[in-house]
């Protein structure tokens, strides 16, 4: 593979970053951005104080083992309390946006409008006017998995009632925070939570319980539509005045082909219309990918289903999800190969038989402490093309990256290693495939909590003390590095 002899030549030289060759020179662009990100759930802790509901992983978490480490996040780095450290990591590190999620229980305790929590609406009034005084652009994630928990009780986005709840609680956003806010981002996502997460449903419960198959796209559709609504309410009612932008964050591996057979060709295909085109064709183009859907209808009805799993979108629904984006933003981590996966037929119904593409991660790609993280900034790279040449080539925003490493790494070279690599790869897309990437975030600015790996790996710039009540924070090399990319605009000064 490309990144082979990329990634293994700046490996050999792992501690001598002056001397790998493949670094560029270039610097980013003057109105390049660059920011770190976190989520509520993630690192504000106080779970259930101040007036705040409890959320499905409140729910989840405290019902089954689901955390390898047994941890929790009811304190997590009690950022509800030390918001104002969080905001000096912030300055420290020079970004120009801190990308953050408002906890839709902590702001609406039972989901609906019926009960506003003032303790909710100040705290995010004081974190938002914090950032703005340090002249921090505050970006904010409407939701990033914490659905309120008598919301989940009701189907979570399997109902389609989640519609209206979602955009009531998003306008109510509007109304509180977006003569402050100019980047909205929706959902966070949707790919990990309607199709990924579920199989940790099925550890549990058994393929026989869980609806797998039908919850998948149930939970994508609303989501789309959702969404949508959300993007046309704002640009009726508050666009001309707020000046924001929106967009959804959607998450994907690069799926290339592990050889050039067109078998393989074809799997990487299929997997990525699956995993990205899934939600971002219907935004482009008005629907679902071809692939999906005659894959899906003919599964369901060989599978004996009256209806095709896939559900479709009105004219209307199409009208308003089609363009619903200012911007494509995307959480990329890592890549993957792909291979047709002969063996699973239709005997099951889920989304992994229907893609039917079995995935591998190249051994020559360097590991790090999740599993599914390898290191492959060749893939961004394509990833980015593969945007600009199937979407239009729009404005793209990398919403999160970021690698995982054991708990208390303060010089944690393999993640400068990455972040190095990474940014090269996208100073290349930029200069040389002229790809409009504007912005670039690090995931995390903290350890946080990572949910069912708890506190086991960790994504931060800053290191956190998890033992100390005062959850202290404690910038890494890598936040160092980080700060110094961002005042120099180039990755050789160091
Ligand atoms: C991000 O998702 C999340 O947005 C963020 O909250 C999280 O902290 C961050 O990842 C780091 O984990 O266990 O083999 O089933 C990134 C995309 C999708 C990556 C789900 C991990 C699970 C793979 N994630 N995937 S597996």
């Amino acid at each position: 593979m490309q990144c082979k002899w990329i990634v293994t030549g700046c490996l050999t030289l792992l501690f001598n970053w002056t001397s790998c060759q493949e670094i560029s020179n270039l610097t980013f662009p003057d109105s390049f951005l660059f920011g770190a990100a976190s989520s509520a759930y993630q690192i504000e802790g106080a779970w259930n104080e101040s007036g705040k509901g409890p959320s499905k992983w409140d729910f989840i978490i405290h019902a089954v083992p689901i955390v390898v480490d047994g941890s929790n996040a009811e304190v997590a780095c009690d950022s509800y309390h030390r918001y104002n450290e969080d905001i000096a990591a912030l300055k420290e590190l020079g970004v120009n946006y801190y990308r953050f999620s408002i906890a839709w229980p902590r702001l609406l305790p039972r989901g609906f409008l019926n009960e506003i929590n003032p303790d909710g609406v100040q705290y995010y009034n004081n974190l938002i006017d914090g950032l703005l005084a340090e002249g921090i652009e505050p970006w904010v994630t409407i939701f990033h998995a914490d659905t309120p928990f008598p919301i989940y009780y009701l189907g979570d986005w399997n109902n389609a009632n989640i519609v209206e709840y979602f955009t009531d609680y998003a306008d109510l956003l509007f109304q509180l925070f977006g003569d402050r806010i100019k980047t909205w981002l929706t959902i966070n996502e949707p790919l990990m939570y309607c199709a990924t997460f579920i199989k940790n449903a099925v550890r549990f419960l058994g393929q026989v319980s869980v609806p797998t198959g039908v919850t998948e796209y149930l939970c994508g559709h609303n989501v789309l539509r959702a969404h949508a609504k959300t993007y046309r309410l704002y640009e009726e009612k508050y666009k001309s005045s707020q000046k924001g932008r929106i967009s959804i964050v959607l998450n994907t591996d690069f799926s290339m082909p592990a050889s050039d057979s067109e078998a393989d060709v074809n799997a990487a295909q299929t997997k990525r219309d699956f995993d990205l085109g899934w939600f971002l064709h219907p935004l482009v183009y008005g629907d679902y990918p071809q692939r999906m859907i005659d894959n899906i209808g003919n599964h369901s009805s060989a599978q004996g289903y009256p209806f095709s799993r896939l559900p479709s979108f009105t004219v209307k629904e199409k009208k308003d999800i089609i363009g619903a984006y200012d911007f494509i933003a995307i959480n990329h981590y890592t890549s993957e190969l792909t291979v047709p996966n002969n063996s699973s037929g239709i005997t099951v119904s889920s989304y992994d038989d229907d893609h039917n593409i079995a995935t591998f991660k190249d051994p020559s790609w360097a590991g790090s402490a999740a599993s599914w993280l390898k290191v492959c900034p060749q893939g961004f790279r394509e990833m980015l093309v593969y945007l600009k040449n199937h979407y239009k080539n729009p404005e793209i925003v990398i919403t999160e990256q970021g690698y995982a490493d054991e708990p208390n790494t303060l010089n944690d070279m393999e993640r400068i290693n990455y972040y190095r690599l990474y940014l090269n790869d996208a100073l290349k897309a930029i200069y040389e495939d002229g790809v409009k990437l504007t912005a670039y975030t690090a995931w995390s600015l903290l350890d946080s909590f990572e949910w069912d790996s708890g506190y086991s790996i960790r994504f931060g710039l800053y290191h956190v003390d998890f033992e100390d009540g005062r959850r202290t924070r404690t910038p890494k090399e890598s936040a160092r590095f980080y700060k110094n990319v961002i005042s120099t605009r180039k990755l050789t000064d160091l």
